[in-house]
């Protein structure tokens, strides 16, 4: 039986990560399917036709035909299907959804920035580098802050919170961030990589497309 979800990305790709995350800690098999982004084809009318945005990653649940952009409304609906991660009652989804929320205004926008900048991948003044950096360590301290005496972000165990989060945090090396300076941070992530089914997004994602094990 062919597995039930199909999860379009790339590999460098932190929102993509985040999906495939979660799938991989909620015990889902998926069909990956590689978005050759370098040759444009997240751009082009097949892509598009499923992916309004233009972007990855892009989730298709062959259950109900439903095709889904945007990682955190992805990881809202995969809570939802799969009855994990979306916290034990609805003040804890709402906490959970408020996290992602800043997750993407605060967090994610610097540290990605960052990373594409040092990476060559998108080429940017140093004053923009500057101002990412700023950014991202101050929305470090901030979640740092918050994961004193916590195990996880909301709640007693994990939630799409942490799993969002996490999907940033793992690259923010590559931006350059030195997690030394947030110990919290450091032991919810050897928390966070200790959860069965967790893998790093080298082993998750690879540059081409896979059919489920
Ligand atoms: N908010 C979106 C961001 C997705 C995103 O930025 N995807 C990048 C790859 S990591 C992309 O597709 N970039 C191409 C573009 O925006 O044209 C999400 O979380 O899914």
């Amino acid at each position: 039986m062919p597995a039930r979800f199909e999860l379009h990305g790339i590999a460098f790709s932190g929102p993509t990560y985040k999906v495939g995350l979660l799938l991989s800690l909620a015990g889902e098999p998926f069909d990956y399917v590689h978005v050759n982004m370098m040759q444009g084809e997240h751009k082009q009318p097949p892509h598009l036709s499923k992916q309004r945005y233009g972007q990855v990653p892009l989730l298709v649940d062959r259950n109900n035909g439903r095709h889904l952009c945007q990682s955190a409304a992805i990881m809202e609906y995969l809570a939802d299907m799969t009855g994990k991660f979306g916290g034990a009652n609805l003040d804890e989804r709402l906490l959970a959804r408020e996290w992602m929320y800043w997750d993407f205004d605060r967090l994610a926008s610097n540290v990605y920035r960052a990373r594409t900048i040092k990476l060559g991948i998108r080429p940017a003044g140093p004053e923009v580098l500057e101002f990412s950096m700023a950014g991202g360590n101050a929305a470090l301290k901030v979640l740092d802050e918050h994961l004193a005496g916590r195990n996880w972000i909301v709640g007693e165990g994990a939630t799409i919170a942490d799993i969002d989060i996490y999907g940033v945090v793992a690259f923010a090396d590559d931006g350059g961030f030195d997690l030394g300076a947030y110990p919290n941070i450091l032991a919810w992530v050897k928390r966070f990589e200790a959860l069965p089914g967790f893998k790093g997004r080298k082993d998750l994602l690879p540059m081409e497309s896979r059919a489920a094990a």
